[in-house]
């Protein structure tokens, strides 16, 4: 099996400064390591670069460094439309998540190209489900899933509208926390599967994932995942800039990687949020590296792999 690791150093989608070291801390934590350990066949592409972008302007909302992000979403839709048509999985090791602006939008464009669904599988504390005019902060990295879903606005990102679009009923979010009032209206109205921590308590990650797993299967689809740090709990994860209380414990995170590896479904992937800056010495960028093994297969008992 192949891989490639592309660095995605955007740190303007949020108003704290540290993502950009986020690339090089996975390197640093011995990421291309774990999965080589795993017997992968492994490139790291290095970083990618924004364009520059002058032209942006946003009608609505007051978006925070749009500039920037529109040149990042534009390289890395570039990038992800092209990786997506290699015979090696993306891992893009962020970066905010403004990232998965350009990541999901770009492979969007190639599961259409290809003419199979995308669905993606969204392990957040939050929806990212806001768009210019409903954001109360303006960080874009607050909107990279609205984004995908083709809701209104985001033209100045791309300099045009999205060739494809990710069907929001073909999402699934899990580990919510922190949904903003009127991104909780989105949400609703796209008919976005959405779970939030206490659904995690009552029912467990298995019996929610399981079902979305097996929808992917049976329509042939492509699974990206977004992992954002904060999906975790800060208690084990604090090297993030927006912290909530009461996330996914070591052993649920790694449970949804594990049965992710066993379907053997997932297509790309990507790693988001990780602030170095803000971390304690490495470990949550090792626990992400760790998350990232066992999604590609790394487990303690060998058993046998999931057939859907
Ligand atoms: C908040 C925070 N909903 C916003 N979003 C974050 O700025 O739109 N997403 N932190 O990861
Ligand atoms: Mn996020
Ligand atoms: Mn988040
Ligand atoms: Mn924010």
């Amino acid at each position: 099996d192949k891989i490639v690791l592309l660095g995605a150093p955007v740190e303007a989608g949020n108003h704290q400064r540290g993502c950009l070291m986020g690339p090089d801390a996975y390197r640093s934590a011995g990421l291309p390591e774990n999965l080589a350990a795993l017997g992968l066949n492994l490139r790291d592409l290095g970083n990618a670069e924004p364009l520059t972008v002058v032209d942006a302007r946003s009608p609505i909302g007051k978006p925070f460094e749009l500039q920037k992000v529109a040149g990042w979403t534009r390289s890395l839709f570039a990038h992800a439309r092209t990786l997506a048509q290699g015979d090696a999985l993306p891992v893009y090791l962020g970066g905010d998540h403004s990232m998965s602006l350009g990541t999901v939008s770009g492979h969007a464009a190639a599961a259409q190209e290809a003419g199979r669904p995308l669905f993606v599988l969204w392990l957040d504390a939050h929806a990212d489900f806001n768009t210019f005019e409903t954001s109360e902060t303006g960080h874009l990295h607050g909107m990279p899933l609205a984004y995908a879903c083709g809701l209104p606005g985001f033209e100045p990102l791309l300099g045009e509208s999205l060739v494809a679009t990710v069907d929001p009923g073909r999402v699934c979010i899990l580990g919510l926390r922190s949904v903003d009032r009127s991104e909780g209206r989105l949400l609703r109205d796209a008919g976005v599967e959405a779970h939030d921590m206490r659904a995690i308590d009552e029912a467990g990650v298995e019996r929610l994932l399981e079902p979305f797993l097996e929808r992917v299967a049976t329509e042939g689809g492509y699974l990206h995942v977004s992992l954002d740090v904060d999906f975790l709990d800060p208690v084990i994860a604090p090297g993030v800039g927006t912290t909530v209380p009461g996330g996914a414990t070591f052993r649920e995170a790694h449970l949804v990687m594990e049965m992710l590896h066993d379907s053997g479904l997932v297509s790309s992937l990507d790693l988001a949020e990780l602030n170095p800056f803000l971390d304690e010495r490495g470990r949550t960028a090792r626990l992400m590296s760790d998350l990232t093994a066992s999604l590609f297969g790394r487990r303690v008992l060998d058993r046998p792999t999931r057939s859907y």
